[in-house]
């Protein structure tokens, strides 16, 4: 049996307690996180998300990112109005000023912990919440001139437009917004769009598309990588692919994952579960990856829902999942 570390003090002094695998701002290792939490349901029509944030820090998740090395620097809750909205007027859209409102809070919580050098991890939620971190993510690389990369994991193409959205929920527009498709109200916070290239953007792990989104994922430029690219070619090769398609001269990279991209077997509690999903190890594969390259620069973890989760499991997966992406490692 292999001696405990603690009876190693040599192992102990050359390691750090922290992850090698982690993002570097400046050349310098990032060693701290903020997390912002956003009980947000508006884009949406399952309230159950509200209760995201609440069950991850039930599974721990401050706890265990510092049990990994790294200081919570700052825990932000974004307010989301609990009231019932509609359409408007303007958009077949549902909730937009409200979700804009929401939209802008989150992307000043984002760009902060950037700019005071941490990760930010905005915890959801459902998607429509990654208009505004992607919007805070597009500002803190806008100011420093910078290239970046977006790595959206999604059973679901989130690619919809209000016109072409049978739903008029936002949580199914987000990717669309954030490459500068949908209501203006949305697409044009902080006064410009597109948030994102299309070049340096990929969509990782759909299967489950509406048939415009087809069309809208051609027009916008987008690379996608379907669940039947992953079975032929292996996550592995997906990701490598991926990685390229985002441009080799990125700075960082902001990753949104939905965790509906997971099978419904593993992860049962989310809103729009969706069969024939990423397995156990491969979601870990995909983000282990992912933070070897040193480049994860901020992370979205959304539509966590615990109504439909079994003992707060799909929560304790996220946080599982948000370990690997911050860099721990098996050995
Ligand atoms: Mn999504």
């Amino acid at each position: 049996m292999l001696a405990p570390e603690t009876k190693n003090p040599d192992k102990g002094a050359e390691k750090s307690a922290q992850p090698e695998n982690v993002a570097r701002a400046g050349g310098k290792k990032i060693d701290s996180v903020t997390l912002i939490y956003v009980p947000l349901h508006l884009g949406g029509s399952h309230r159950g998300v509200s209760m995201g944030p609440a069950a991850m820090r039930v599974a721990e998740l401050p706890e265990s990112i510092e049990a990994l090395g790294f200081k919570v620097a700052d825990e932000v809750d974004i307010p989301v109005p609990y009231s019932v909205c509609w359409w408007d007027k303007q958009s077949p859209a549902k909730c937009v000023p409200e979700i804009g409102q929401v939209s802008l809070d989150v992307a000043a919580a984002v760009e902060k912990a950037m700019a005071a050098g941490t990760i930010p991890i905005t915890i959801g939620g459902d998607h429509s919440l990654a208009i505004g971190s992607i919007a805070g993510v597009s500002n803190y690389y806008r100011k420093l001139n910078e290239k970046w990369g977006l790595f959206w994991f999604d059973a679901h193409g989130d690619i919809n437009t209000p016109e072409s959205s049978g739903s008029g929920n936002v949580h199914g527009m987000p990717l669309a917004v954030s490459l500068g498709t949908g209501d203006k109200r949305l697409t044009d916070l902080l006064g410009y769009s597109p948030k994102v290239s299309p070049n340096r953007s990929v969509l990782i792990g759909i299967r489950d598309l509406d048939p415009p989104e087809r069309e809208l994922i051609d027009q916008t430029g987008i690379t996608p990588f379907t669940i039947r690219d992953i079975d032929h070619l292996g996550l592995g090769r997906v990701t490598d692919l991926a990685l390229g398609a985002c441009g080799s001269d990125s700075t960082g990279l902001h990753v949104s994952f939905d965790i509906d991209v997971i099978d419904p077997d593993v992860a049962p509690g989310v809103s729009t579960p969706s069969r024939g999903g990423l397995n156990y190890r491969e979601s870990h594969l995909a983000l282990t990856l992912l933070a070897e390259t040193q480049l994860i620069r901020s992370i979205d973890i959304v539509e966590l829902n615990p109504a439909n989760d079994i003992k707060n499991s799909t929560a304790k997966l996220a946080v599982e999942l948000i370990l690997s992406c911050l860099g721990q490692r098996i050995l």
